[in-house]
């Protein structure tokens, strides 16, 4: 199935690449929340530059024990730098479990709800994006970061594979009774979201399984923890957030080689130019998937 985007690009196999920019306020700066804003544009267009087909711009932070913005906080960080990006020709996709802020984002040019809730978080968000016609990635979520590494989320009684696979099923079958068409779904196994680094791993060996759903698949494994422990340290230190990206690249090849429709990556160039070498070795003429 091919979700209803002005993507991928004709003749450019392989998997879509979704840059992330993180409009977060730079509490270091005078600026406030305007150097957020032109910082976060700057880095989107680097982005696109880099050869990003897709900005994923997002207002909350969901690391691990992170605290929420209020809704009022989260529009004013994401809107103003989508209504631009989008002017620029960008293919914008708003990050948020907030109906209200998917409403205002899709209003001002992005053409993706990334919801890491899977529309659990907001019970307005599937009405929202039936609505509007927007893409939906839908991602496998338990709870908020505050709370999703502890023991009660992370357990999964069939194993963790069937267990996304399942609780996944669930929820399009949720979106598409709240009138979401199945070309507006894109499925996200929700690494690192109530799950632990062995059962990352897990699940990206069990990916078949989400992709036998039938929709298209997007990954976000881009300097996650789980990579940080795979380097650790021979004393077992995590290798730091900044130094993970040879392996996020290496992971981010593999899936393209299986075929998932889409990555959610920091290192944009790094992550084109591994796929323009496996393009130039001869990825296959439909990249898989797409
Ligand atoms: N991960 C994060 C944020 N948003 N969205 C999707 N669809 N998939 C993800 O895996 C995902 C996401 C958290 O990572 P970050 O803090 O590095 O952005």
């Amino acid at each position: 199935m091919t979700p209803a985007l002005p993507l991928p690009t004709p003749g450019r196999p392989g998997p879509v690449v979704m840059g992330i920019v993180n409009v977060t306020p730079d509490s270091f700066s005078d600026g406030g929340r305007f150097a957020s804003t032109e910082l976060a544009l700057a880095h989107g267009a680097d982005l696109v530059a880099a050869g990003a087909d897709l900005l994923d711009v997002g207002g909350e932070s969901t690391r691990p024990g992170a605290t929420r913005p209020v809704p009022a906080e989260e529009l004013d960080r994401v809107v103003p730098v989508i209504t631009e990006l989008a002017a620029q020709g960008a293919v914008v996709s708003v990050d948020t479990m907030r109906a209200e802020v998917a409403a205002a984002s899709v209003a001002a040019g992005a053409h993706v709800v990334n919801d890491v809730s899977g529309g659990l978080a907001d019970p307005e968000m599937f009405d929202v994006v039936a609505q509007t016609g927007a893409v939906l990635v839908l991602m496998h979520w338990r709870a908020h970061s505050t709370e999703m590494q502890r023991g009660t989320f992370t357990h999964y009684p069939s194993g963790v594979v069937e267990g996304v696979r399942a609780e996944l099923a669930a929820r399009v079958e949720v979106a598409l009774a709240a009138g979401v068409r199945e070309e507006q779904l894109v499925l996200d196994p929700g690494l690192g979201f109530a799950k632990t680094a062995e059962q990352n791993w897990e699940l990206l060996q069990g990916l078949g399984a989400v992709e036998a759903l039938g929709f298209p698949v997007l990954v976000g494994a881009s300097r996650k923890s789980f990579l940080g422990s795979l380097l650790a340290a021979p004393d077992g230190t995590p290798r730091p957030v900044d130094r993970r990206e040879h392996a996020g690249v290496a992971l981010s090849l593999l899936l393209a080689a299986r075929g998932v429709w889409g990555l959610r990556v920091h290192d944009v160039e790094a992550t084109v130019d591994a796929l323009d070498v496996w393009r130039r070795l001869g990825a296959p003429a439909e990249g898989g998937a797409r």
